[in-house]
């Protein structure tokens, strides 16, 4: 089996969150760095058009959305698990609250302290991705704010571990730790001193701690071109999943993918199977060959296209 490729960017928090998987579970993986704004020219061919990172390659099968991919590095690397006792849906639900409570709150608490550092044309870009404004006033502004739901989000974590757990669901990491982690990684790691006296770190160091323990696993580099290579090299896995969408979409229709938040990406393809957890539309072209993307169901929403 080939070593995963993980089209990324360093201080991308979504992307920590698989560095971290792919050190749980000690595996090689080549990485490629991928812009952190559009223009992606080396990435939207894989992926029919999803910009978001990071985006997981494997052959000419391409997984979007982390929640899929750590899915997905489980079911090809089931050993050490990210989810114990198979708690796939309680560690998904604790994931979702988590980044949907901590991510965009964390990101522009570090933005308020980071101000001009933040590159305008980062700040300009999500404007119209994100529908939030990174700049300096808006995110200090913003900081009262941000302070009261990030500490009431951070204690509801340490109060998870109140009674001495060392991860989230018990005794072994799981992938609600790696989400519950990386956007306070991020506002660590970005804002600093400033950063960590705003915030009720205390009771999660520890936790912190064993979660950054995990490493990165075995990080190779590899350049944009050969990743775009290996997916025309190979054929994508034949699909798994059930022709079954609920409502009526079926097999070789051409389908649009949104998403339920506020990026807009034009992701269009031709639906090749589709289950309760997951979405695969075929794309073709001319760089990378016929590609099947592969998207979660939460999140996302398949029409007629
Ligand atoms: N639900 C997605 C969210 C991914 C996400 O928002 N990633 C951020 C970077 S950490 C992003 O893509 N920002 C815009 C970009 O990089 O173009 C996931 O779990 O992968």
């Amino acid at each position: 089996m080939s070593a995963p490729i993980l089209h990324h960017y360093d201080f991308s928090p979504f992307s920590e969150k698989v560095r971290l998987a792919f050190g749980h579970k000690g595996l090689d993986w080549h990485a490629v760095e991928t812009p952190a704004w559009p223009p992606k020219p080396d990435l939207v061919p894989l992926t029919a058009g999803y910009r978001r990172a990071p985006v997981l390659q494997i052959g000419a099968d391409v997984y979007c959305d982390t929640h899929l991919i750590l899915r997905e590095i489980e079911r090809r690397h089931p050993e050490p698990t990210l989810y114990p006792g198979g708690q796939v849906g309680l560690a998904e639900a604790l994931s979702w609250w988590a980044e949907r409570t901590t991510f965009m709150q964390a990101a522009t608490l570090a933005t308020s302290i980071l101000g001009d550092a933040v590159p305008a044309a980062l700040v300009e870009e999500r404007k119209t991705f994100m529908r939030h404004d990174f700049g300096k006033e808006a995110s200090l502004r913003e900081q009262p704010l941000n302070r009261q739901r990030l500490h009431a989000s951070l204690s509801r974590l340490a109060d998870m571990l109140r009674d001495g757990r060392p991860f989230l669901l018990g005794a072994a990491v799981s992938a609600a730790d790696l989400a519950a982690y990386h956007p306070i990684w991020f506002a660590r790691t970005n804002g600093g001193a400033a950063a960590e006296a705003m915030l009720p770190l205390d009771p999660l160091r520890a936790w912190m701690d064993r979660v950054a323990a995990l490493g990165h696993g075995r990080r190779h580099a590899m350049s944009p071109a050969d990743a775009l290579a290996a997916a025309r090299a190979a054929e994508p896995d034949p699909v798994r999943i059930a022709d079954a969408d609920p409502s009526g979409l079926r097999a070789g229709q051409a389908v649009a993918i949104g998403t339920d938040d506020t990026s807009h990406d034009p992701i269009r393809g031709i639906l090749v199977g589709a289950d309760a957890e997951e979405v695969v539309i075929r794309h073709a072209e001319e760089r990378v060959g016929t590609v099947h993307v592969h998207f979660p169901r939460a999140g996302y929403e398949v029409m007629p296209g």
